[in-house]
């Protein structure tokens, strides 16, 4: 049996990138005013390796989803989605 610990370290990895995404291109270029971003996204580093470490496992914990499982996961992109919108704002 699979849990969902792999996917939150994706889902985590992602947050960040959407937080940072959005914030970077709200003004449509990457320039000297995002560096604070991008220095926060590198402090964050140990999320994408979390996320990198035991993708793998991520895949088959996707598989392997019951359905309250399958509801925090599509949460979680949704999530995901909304970070970016915010952070375009
Ligand atoms: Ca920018
Ligand atoms: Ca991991």
């Amino acid at each position: 049996m699979f849990n969902t610990k792999e996917l939150n370290e994706v889902f985590d990895a992602l947050d960040v990138i959407a937080e940072a995404g959005g914030s970077v291109y709200k003004d449509k270029r990457i320039d000297m005013a995002d560096l604070p971003v991008l220095i926060d996204v590198a402090v964050q580093a140990k999320k994408f390796l979390d996320a990198v470490d035991g993708f793998n496992v991520a895949v088959k914990e996707a598989k392997d989803l019951d359905s309250s499982e399958q509801m925090e996961m599509v949460n979680r992109f949704f999530q995901v989605a909304k970070k970016y919108n915010d952070a375009r704002k």
